[in-house]
């Protein structure tokens, strides 16, 4: 048996439940002075406050420390070959982000270089990329595919997230979006591509298990909201739970193909409407919701205070890709949940953690911190959660613990 205790901890901060937290429950979290947490076979065996269990060899003072459950990132695009570096200029010049897409540069210029780039290059990059990220007491990640738009280079994205979960001590929950853009090969075919979608990729990556998710780009000039749900349901069909990119920049109607099609989550909603809302609420769908792209694209910002209003559990992601969000940083994201969306900070804990395993289907096993729960956590260098969202710029994550085991941070040394 393979038994942790973390003790001396001045604030254990941590989101309760195994769904995700609505309304003013979102806010609800349990706060322990004091506390001990007892790690055992990787999982959460025990917490609580007073004296620690004396039986245990391997223990250690955490000094009055923060902790917190891992974070979970619910939305990036962690596979992509090259970057787009070149597009700062454009964005300075005024040329939009569509602009840019319609230009055949944006995701299209990223589909180029993914299709162009070995497996084992992408395996290096996006390894590189979850290395940063557990730095940053990131424990769980979302990845999405996308920049292959054909068979072959959806499927060489996908096989690179198995085998990065496979490989990387961060779990990783893959979704598949062939609907990111439509091919320049497609352009004017579009309801080919629809069908190389529906009948052929869609069915393959399900027959192979390569994702869990089915995601759509719902947005003007990629894809409208009918075709939206035409591509969900065929994912649904294969076994693909649905999720939805919906009105990032334009509202065309994805945010109430929520409740339509049973989404999962919904993603971005900066310019979503009050009909949106309510289908999210109506449906449970989360709002994830993903600051640091408003921030990147100098847009306006998800009217988050309306979604917690109505009932809508809200996420918080990174966006992590190479053009709209650039930055893998979700501590800077929890800093934007505060200041750009006026949220608290227990309502941004929630967010990165328990509302964000919702978002990807495992609020079952992580996202908190109680009994039975996967040992995911992160001891902070800041001595309360107030902290965290008040520090801007810095890595505050002292030591990360994943499945029990410590990843990054003065324990490891100790430990080893
Ligand atoms: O590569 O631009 N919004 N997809 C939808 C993105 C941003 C990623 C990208
Ligand atoms: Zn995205």
């Amino acid at each position: 048996m393979d038994k942790l205790l973390i003790e001396n901890i001045g604030m254990l901060a941590t989101p309760i439940g195994t769904s995700a937290r609505r309304g003013a429950e979102q806010g609800q979290i349990r706060i322990l002075r004091n506390a001990w947490l007892l790690m055992e076979d990787g999982l959460i065996a025990d917490l609580g406050t007073g004296e620690p269990p004396q039986d245990i060899t391997e223990r250690f003072d955490v000094e009055g420390s923060l902790v917190t459950p891992g974070l979970v990132d619910a939305h990036t695009h962690l596979i992509f070959g090259g970057w787009r570096q070149n597009e700062l200029g454009l964005k300075l010049h005024g040329v939009s982000y569509l602009e840019i897409l319609a230009q055949g540069g944006g995701i299209l210029s990223t589909v180029k270089a993914t299709r162009a780039a070995e497996e084992e290059e992408l395996f290096e990059k996006a390894w590189d990329a979850l290395d940063e990220m557990l730095d940053l007491g990131v424990t769980t990640v979302e990845a999405k595919s996308g920049y292959g738009l054909d068979v072959e280079t959806e499927l060489k994205q996908l096989r690179v997230i198995r085998d990065l979960n496979e490989a990387h001590p961060i779990d990783l929950a893959a979704t598949f979006l062939g609907a990111h853009a439509l091919p320049p090969e497609y352009k004017e075919n579009r309801e080919s591509y629809l069908r190389l979608l529906c009948d052929t990729v869609i069915p393959q990556v399900s027959e192979k298990k390569l994702a869990e998710f089915c995601d759509v780009f719902c947005e003007t000039g990629v894809f409208t909201a009918e075709e939206s749900k035409r591509i969900l349901e065929a994912g649904k069909r294969c076994g693909l739970i649905p999720k939805i990119h919906a009105d990032e920049i334009d509202p065309i109607g994805g945010s109430q193909l929520t409740a339509e099609v049973g989404a999962i989550s919904a993603e971005h909603l900066i310019v979503c409407p009050p009909e949106g809302i309510e289908a999210m609420a109506k449906a449970g769908t989360v709002a994830c919701c993903l600051p640091a792209t408003s921030f990147y694209l100098g847009s306006t910002y998800a009217p988050v205070r309306d979604m917690i209003q109505a009932g809508v559990p809200v996420a918080l992601a990174s966006d992590f890709n190479p053009g709209s969000c650039p930055s893998l940083n979700l501590q800077f994201v929890m800093n934007l949940g505060c200041l750009r969306y006026k949220m608290t900070p227990e309502e941004v804990l929630t967010a990165v953690t328990l509302n964000a395993a919702a978002a990807i289907n495992r609020a079952n096993t992580i996202g908190s911190l109680e009994p039975g729960k996967k040992a995911d956590l992160v001891i902070w260098d800041a001595p309360d959660l107030d902290y965290i969202c008040y520090r801007m710029g810095s890595n505050l994550a002292g030591t990360v613990i994943k499945n029990g085991k410590v990843e990054r941070g003065w324990l490891h040394g100790v430990l080893d």
